[in-house]
């Protein structure tokens, strides 16, 4: 079998995580127990772990808005991540940050980003570090369809060509930004042809497949440890949600989610082509599942009992960092 059962487990896990861990982010948000403006990622779970499994805490990520699923990947434990969306004092900044701004350095998760853009730039600095100290470590930003006509997106990408930094920039088209069309937003035909005339390699793939997903990724960071400079890959997907939790998304066919839930569910594909295979069992995978929902409903309970940040005491602490 051409990859190791580990490697599938790890895989199986990790999407099946962020999937569980954001369908239960709308619930408790729905519930008024998440504070501020929440963007859940289910739907996108292939992307975000394909280009993370084989990095390791030194490799850099930066995230977006939509960043749950971009933390799991990455490492981030659940429970702190869960704490920090529901803004108590244990969460992992303090919960300072919430949902749009969680980071965990010694993860190597720079940070969600709530400035659509906001990432490429930071990333470049981590690209440029590993550079300079010849670390041999990669940094890789996420970026939305709508990011991608950013100006600081298109600076950042010039940059990393110019300066051949070990940057992979993947693009998860899901075909929205809020509720403008991808293909209406992009002022050319092709984000891939756009990227490419940045002057690196581009390509554009089926982010609903985990497998063709990791393949393209694992060549573009082997290129970029390798030396060989920066690369974009556009990965197709789907959001199952609105652009943020409680969009009434009016400008979606009546039913585009249900049939997207249906047929381009990146999960389904995913347990469909290992069972296939021979690689895994439903049962192994079945299991899985349910040890995901007991480590779900801990981290929510635990987030609920969790202390607030005191305003006396946390309100004016970490508000300037010094190196
Ligand atoms: C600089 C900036 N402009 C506008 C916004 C408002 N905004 C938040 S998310 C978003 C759409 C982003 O779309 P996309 O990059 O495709 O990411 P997706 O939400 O689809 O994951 C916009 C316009 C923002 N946060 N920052
Ligand atoms: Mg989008």
């Amino acid at each position: 079998m051409p990859y190791q059962k580990d490697f599938l487990l790890k895989a199986y896990r990790s999407m099946k995580t962020i999937r569980e861990f954001e369908e239960r982010c709308v619930k408790e948000f729905e519930g008024g127990n998440i504070p501020g403006f929440v963007h859940v990622s289910n739907g996108q779970e292939a992307i975000a772990v394909a280009a993370c499994i084989d990095l390791s805490d030194k490799d850099i990520i930066g995230s977006t808005h939509r960043g749950h699923g971009h933390c799991i990947a990455k490492g981030c434990d659940i429970g702190a991540m869960m704490k920090e969306i529901m803004g108590r004092v244990t969460g992992l900044c303090k919960g300072k940050g919430g949902s749009m701004h969680i980071a965990d350095i010694d993860k190597g998760m720079l940070g969600a980003n709530a400035i659509v853009g906001g990432g490429p730039p930071l990333v470049n600095g981590a690209a440029l570090a590993a550079k300079t100290l010849g670390t041999k470590n990669i940094a890789l930003s996420f970026n939305g369809d709508g990011s991608a006509n950013q100006g600081t997106v298109m600076e950042a990408m010039n940059m990393a060509v110019v300066l051949q930094l070990p940057h992979v920039f993947v693009y998860e088209n899901n075909g929205y930004a809020e509720g403008t069309a991808a293909n209406y937003g992009l002022g050319c035909d092709s984000l891939t042809d756009r990227n490419a005339g940045f002057g690196m390699p581009a390509e554009c793939i089926d982010g609903l497949d985990f497998f063709v997903t990791y393949e393209a990724l694992k060549v573009a960071t082997q290129r970029a440890r390798d030396g060989g400079g920066p690369s974009a890959i556009e990965a197709m997907c789907v959001r199952f949600d609105g652009h943020f939790i409680g969009d009434p998304q009016l400008y979606r066919g009546t039913n585009e989610i249900k049939d997207a839930r249906k047929t381009q569910d990146c999960l389904k594909i995913f347990r469909q082509r290992v069972v296939a295979e021979g690689w895994l069992t439903a049962a192994t995978m079945n299991a899985i599942d349910k040890e995901i929902m007991v480590e779900i409903e801990k981290a929510v309970a635990d987030a609920l009992t969790a202390p607030h940040p005191d305003p006396a005491t946390d309100l004016m602490s970490d508000v300037y960092c010094s190196y």
